[in-house]
């Protein structure tokens, strides 16, 4: 079967994947204990979907296909060496893997022609199952044990040629296909994405606790971002690549080499205006980010990080917005925009602040205020004194 595995080797590149590598359809043991027991330390908290029931069917090949017998490991790069990290004011940044079209389409278009080409060459049809990101196989798993890459202490699975700037995607097979070998490389003594986390959110080598990440926070959380967050989020609304931009082996990361067509709703260093995105209705928000992974994190989610950056970047233009959104979004938005206001704490904003405690009537933007209120009155007694 040699031959056959050359083949899918080079017909997976033709297809547009910057990496092709194969494991068995063997259980993912170890992998499968280390999420159960991540789940029981509470550190998947906050993803409902991600349950105990999840890992067992999705560390078990046979449990997603019946007759598996091994697992093509893709990856995808979304690196753009032209896409310099600059801060724009006035607005929030999106994480590189959302700055090009929504990459589970593009993968699974790639993933589908890719074993409609198998079938071909065979001259029969091949039993398969393709995911990625969606399904509930443990990628990065299937992935270091291919030998595609190795764990990073981030937990991003690293690879010798891209860094761990790739996407990944599976496909389960009946084929029968001789497994590549894990690397062997390691992240050796290095703790740079540790010490850089800036929420501590890699609470040990290997282990992300969910709830502190700032992708968590700003992509998939769909109620209040905790008040100690806030201000470490910083300027990303969208997704957070700090712990892989400090990665020392994504230095020498390679470009890919047919790129998923960039998403034309980003600015080209992932720049999103915050004021633009507090006054998006429901069908604007729609029609502008439609076919990204931005619709991911929903209209109100980003309304959310547009407060919360707006807040962090203290810029006095973002008031007369924020004011409008405090008196006019839904409740979880106006508990933000006051937050922001606090934090910018000028003349005009602490006023719009004063005048929501008398006409808001929902107890939890109210607790927002009342907080925003006693952050903006401090602020100036220290800039007082
Ligand atoms: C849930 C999830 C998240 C959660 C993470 C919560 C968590 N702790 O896992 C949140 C929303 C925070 C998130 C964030 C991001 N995600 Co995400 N996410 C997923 C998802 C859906 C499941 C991940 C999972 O199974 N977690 C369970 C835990 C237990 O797995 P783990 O953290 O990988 O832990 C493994 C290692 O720790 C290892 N291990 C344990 N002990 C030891 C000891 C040693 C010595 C070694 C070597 C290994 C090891 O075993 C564990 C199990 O395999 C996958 C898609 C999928 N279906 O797999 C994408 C996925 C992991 N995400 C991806 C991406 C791109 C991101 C972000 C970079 C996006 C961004 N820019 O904001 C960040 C990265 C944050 C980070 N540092 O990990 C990619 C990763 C690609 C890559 N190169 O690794 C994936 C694979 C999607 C895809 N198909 O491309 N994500
Ligand atoms: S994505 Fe950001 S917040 Fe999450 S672990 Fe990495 S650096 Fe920390
Ligand atoms: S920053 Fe260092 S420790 Fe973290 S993933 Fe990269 S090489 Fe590994």
């Amino acid at each position: 079967m040699q031959d056959l595995k050359a083949h899918i080797s080079s017909y997976a590149i033709q297809c547009g994947f910057d990496l092709v590598r194969i494991t068995s359809a063997d259980v993912f043991a170890q992998d499968r204990d280390a999420a159960l027991s991540r789940i029981k330390a509470g550190q998947m908290d906050g993803l409902p979907w991600f349950t105990e029931s999840r890992v067992r069917r999705g560390s078990d090949p046979q449990e997603l296909l019946p007759g598996a017998r091994s697992i093509i490991c893709l990856g995808q790069s979304y690196l753009d060496p032209e896409d310099e990290e600059k801060a724009i004011s006035g607005t929030g940044k999106v994480a590189r893997y959302a700055r090009v079209k929504d990459y589970h389409r593009a993968m699974k278009r790639r993933m589908k022609a890719f074993v409609r080409g198998l079938e071909e060459k065979l001259d029969s049809p091949v039993a398969a199952k393709w995911y990625v990101d969606d399904g509930p196989m443990l990628d990065r798993a299937a992935a270091a044990r291919s030998g595609l890459g190795w764990f990073g202490k981030n937990t991003n699975i690293l690879t010798p040629s891209h860094g761990s700037w790739i996407l990944l995607g599976q496909v389960i097979t009946d084929l029968e296909l001789e497994p590549d070998p894990p690397l062997k490389k390691t992240c050796g003594s290095c703790v740079r994405c540790i010490d850089d986390c800036p929420t501590g959110a890699i609470v040990a080598p290997y282990v992300v606790d969910n709830a502190r990440c700032i992708s968590y926070q700003t992509i998939e959380n769909r109620g209040i971002i905790p008040l100690e967050m806030r201000p470490l989020i910083g300027d990303l609304v969208f997704g957070c690549d700090i712990c892989q931009d400090v990665c020392p082996v994504n230095r020498r990361a390679e470009s890919p080499l047919l790129p998923i067509q960039k998403a034309a709703a980003v600015g080209p260093s992932g720049q999103l205006d915050l004021v633009e995105l507090l006054d998006l209705t429901e069908e604007e928000f729609r029609d502008r980010f439609q076919g990204t992974s931005i619709m991911r994190a929903k209209r109100v989610g980003m309304q959310k990080n547009a407060c919360v950056a707006l807040g962090n970047n203290r810029d006095e233009s973002g008031v007369p917005a924020l004011v409008a959104t405090l008196k006019e979004s839904e409740a979880l938005v106006r508990g933000h925009a006051a937050w922001a206001l606090g934090q910018i704490s000028s003349p005009d904003a602490i006023g719009a602040l004063e005048q929501a405690t008398t006409s808001e009537v929902d107890p939890y933007v109210l607790e927002e205020i009342g907080m925003a209120l006693a952050e903006a009155l401090q602020r100036l007694t220290v800039s007082k004194a």
